[in-house]
């Protein structure tokens, strides 16, 4: 008699982690330089890519600083907000679930 031995996949039972960006959204007060600074300082941005996402949030009513962890996403919001309130800007910063996490 013939066997047939027939691999069997195994199912990963490791989830995707979710991941979360971090949004800027734009009002009519903060001052670009301002934004500028929130993104080289808190999220690591070049001079040039903060430039063009402070623009593209000026724009565009919001833009993407980063992708995180919910941790991080949430300590990273925390902290612009409060770098923003003690520098008297109004700037907001929320975080969105990306769909395909
Ligand atoms: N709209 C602001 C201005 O004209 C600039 C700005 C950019 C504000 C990005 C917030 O997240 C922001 N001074």
């Amino acid at each position: 008699m013939t066997r047939i031995t027939v691999a069997k996949k195994t199912k990963s039972k490791l989830k995707k982690p979710k991941r979360f960006q971090v949004l800027l959204l734009n009002d009519d007060y903060t001052e670009m330089d301002f934004v500028v600074e929130v993104l080289r300082r808190f999220f690591a941005k070049s001079k040039e890519q903060a430039n063009a996402i402070m623009l593209k949030v000026h724009l565009d009513g919001e833009g993407v600083s980063g992708v995180y962890s919910h941790d991080v996403a949430q300590t990273k919001v925390q902290q612009v907000i409060d770098f923003a309130r003690q520098n008297e800007q109004p700037l907001m910063c929320i975080i969105r679930q990306l769909d395909d996490s």
